[in-house]
């Protein structure tokens, strides 16, 4: 049995000798690789914080105290010390432990949001609140990552902490210098990985020598750390704006010294007021296929980029392209510069490519100032993250008319990050905003024709939206429909019973969806819409034409492409039934992609059955209807 798996809870940290926690630090990080590399997960950011996490546990008594890891990417090894090693290889399966904090697996667990830079508000409001319900023997702990630290919120949270002096807060910066890239600096500095790792190495470095000749304990209690942290202020620039806030600040630690850090920690702990702990790590530490990597550390295996035949990639290649024709178009992302696609465009326009940090309501804005000035700002943002910046979208950019175009990645089921990362929400927030356009393109072909068509409009701002994953195959028109692309009509000796119109690649499974209905004798025609707002008002007359409408979209039902249509139709009187199919408005579990959409019914198999269902239902609606109409008939005859 090896050490770890004697470990059921924090509780078994605290007898552990020096001897004991190095051995254990190593069992731990096996068991990460082993593990990440078979399941797939964030291996880079969780070897960084080993020694730290441990640390923690023993200083800290959860769930009394309250840990908030930021993010939660990096909480694997908290799982692993709370007592979830038996279930760790099930990380991020169906059924199986989630990938981040989940308050239904451990009491230990708080915070499973995964959208970043939350954790020192949530760790403000928790201190309050013990504070004023008189539980003054309580401390919360923020785990906080160098690339978490750039997000908007957590300045804010910041500055209110700061003026909060007696609250029990132990704010934990994880420096590594990176976030998915090198965290300082923008896109013109992503090749400096060596350089930075350089710069750290000299800070460990310093850190050990000095701290070998002036040890933590004894002195006044922030005096010693204070004078190291001035000596090397040119070198590390954080804690001269923690200072001038106002914050009291301990460090730079070397994060895998374990007894540095708990002495660090067990000071900060018995303050009694909000404290800054500046731990600097390595990413990926343990592991050299990580450690060297210098992409990204290995943040998560397998990697987040682009990968040839994905979306991502598509969209980064049509970048490229529109890139040289058209100078006035610019490239932001918010720290996601490899995973969004855009690499390939930093690399040939640097001059127009801008990475903002994990910044999302600033990049949006931003990209309304580019766009005043006279440039196109393409953001390429992850679906969920847009949630982010809604106001920025449609107040900044949509109420001055400005052509911003947002291209949003992962839209709909993304699969093992669960819940906080499926993009199920942009197609119904963006459709509440006047003047937005939104493009859901079914393929490659489709992806480089709308971004080239959202790029053109100048007027407004735009929206192209694609999952996760590999693109399908690519399927072309049969005929034009207004704006919209028909990509099927019913076949020979069938009606025009259901017109299906599938917005972005469920115009895909819309074509097996008829292919099966077409063998139960009930005919559709399959639409593309290609833009799903405004929707085309071509699908009034096409609409009549049928029995039943269905509109079907990897995006939740409420607010949605299917209730826009329902709307339109409405509003012109039309009479035929509506049936919209969409992801149930509800958060959604981790599994594969393939798993979520089969659960939430949104496969050729499930549509076709409760789309067959609904054919008879209507006819026997009919029946009802013939014989009711008989029936008065006849009444009126004896009249
Ligand atoms: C609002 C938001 N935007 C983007 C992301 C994607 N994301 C996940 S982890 C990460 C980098 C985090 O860097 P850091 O906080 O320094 O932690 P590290 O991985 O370096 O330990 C990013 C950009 C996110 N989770 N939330």
């Amino acid at each position: 049995m090896t050490l770890l798996e004697c470990i059921t809870g924090p509780e078994d940290l605290r007898g552990l000798s020096q001897d004991q926690l190095t051995r254990l630090a190593a069992e731990i990080r096996d068991l990460l690789i082993e593990t990440t590399t078979r399941t797939s997960g964030h291996l880079g950011p969780n070897l960084g914080v080993v020694e730290l996490t441990i640390a923690i546990h023993r200083v800290f008594d959860s769930p009394r105290d309250k840990i908030v890891f930021d993010t939660g990417h990096q909480a694997y090894v908290h799982k692993l010390l709370t007592g979830r090693v038996a279930e760790f290889g099930t990380l991020r399966q169906r059924g199986g432990l989630t990938g981040y904090p989940s308050r239904a697996e451990s009491e230990h667990d708080l915070v499973e949001n995964s959208h970043a830079s939350t954790s020192l508000s949530y760790a403000d409001g928790l201190a309050k609140a013990y504070k004023l319900r008189g539980e003054p023997d309580r401390t919360v702990v923020a785990v906080i990552g160098d690339g978490a630290l750039t997000g908007g919120m957590a300045w804010e949270a910041l500055n209110n902490i700061a003026a909060a002096k007696d609250s029990r807060l132990v704010m934990i910066v994880n420096d590594n210098g990176w976030s998915y890239q090198p965290t300082i600096g923008g896109l013109a500095e992503h090749l400096s990985a060596i350089r930075v790792s350089q710069r750290y190495e000299h800070v460990l470095d310093y850190i050990k020598t000095t701290l070998s000749r002036a040890p933590l304990v004894g002195g006044p209690l922030y005096g010693t750390l204070h004078g190291i942290k001035k000596g090397i202020k040119d070198v590390l620039q954080p804690q001269v704006m923690f200072e001038d806030l106002g914050l009291k600040y301990v460090g730079p630690i070397d994060g895998h010294d374990e007894r540095l850090v708990e002495t660090a920690l067990r000071r900060a702990r018995d303050f009694g007021g909000p404290v800054l702990v500046h731990v600097i790590t390595r990413k990926g530490l343990g592991y050299p296929e990580a450690e060297q990597n210098t992409v990204d550390c290995l943040h998560q295996v397998p990697a987040a980029g682009a990968a040839p035949g994905t979306w991502s990639r598509v969209f980064g290649d049509e970048m490229v392209a529109i890139g040289a024709r058209r100078p006035d178009v610019v490239a932001i992302t918010a720290a996601m510069l490899y995973p969004t696609g855009l690499a390939q465009f930093a690399q040939v326009y640097p001059d127009r490519a801008y990475d903002v940090g994990i910044a999302e309501q600033h990049a949006v804005t931003s990209a309304a100032g580019l766009a005043m000035a006279g440039l196109h700002p393409v953001v390429a943002i992850y679906s969920t993250f847009l949630n982010r910046a809604f106001d920025q979208t449609l107040m900044d950019v949509a109420l001055h008319k400005l052509p911003v175009t947002l291209v949003l990645d992962r839209a709909g089921v993304t699969g093992p990050d669960g819940a906080s990362h499926h993009g199920m929400w942009d197609g119904s927030i963006m459709q509440l905003v006047p003047g937005m356009k939104i493009a859901a393109p079914r393929d490659a072909k489709r992806v480089a024709e709308l971004l080239n068509e959202a790029v053109e409009v100048s007027d407004g701002p735009t929206v192209v939206r694609f999952p996760k994953g590999k693109v399908g195959g690519e399927v072309e028109a049969v005929a034009k429909l207004g704006g919209m692309d028909v990509l099927r009509v019913p076949g020979d000796g069938l009606g025009a019973d259901v017109l299906l119109a599938g917005a972005g690649p469920m115009a895909l499974t819309g074509l097996e969806v008829a292919d099966r209905l077409a063998g139960h004798g009930i005919g559709v025609t399959v639409v593309d819409p290609r833009w799903t707002k405004p929707v085309d008002e071509a699908l009034v007359e096409a609409a009549r034409q049928h029995r039943l409408v269905v509109t079907v979209e990897d995006n939740g039902r409420a607010g949605g492409f299917g209730d826009a249509v329902a709307r339109l139709l409405r509003d012109h009187d039309v009479d035929v039934p509506v049936k919209t199919f969409g992801l149930p408005q509800e958060f959604l579990a981790h599994g594969t992609r393939d798993e979520v959409l089969d659960e939430a019914g949104l496969t050729p198999q499930h549509l076709a059955r409760q789309i067959t269902e609904a054919v008879a239902l209507r006819s026997s609606g009919d029946v009802r209807e013939t014989a009711t109409l008989r029936a008065e008939g006849a009444r009126r005859r004896l009249d």
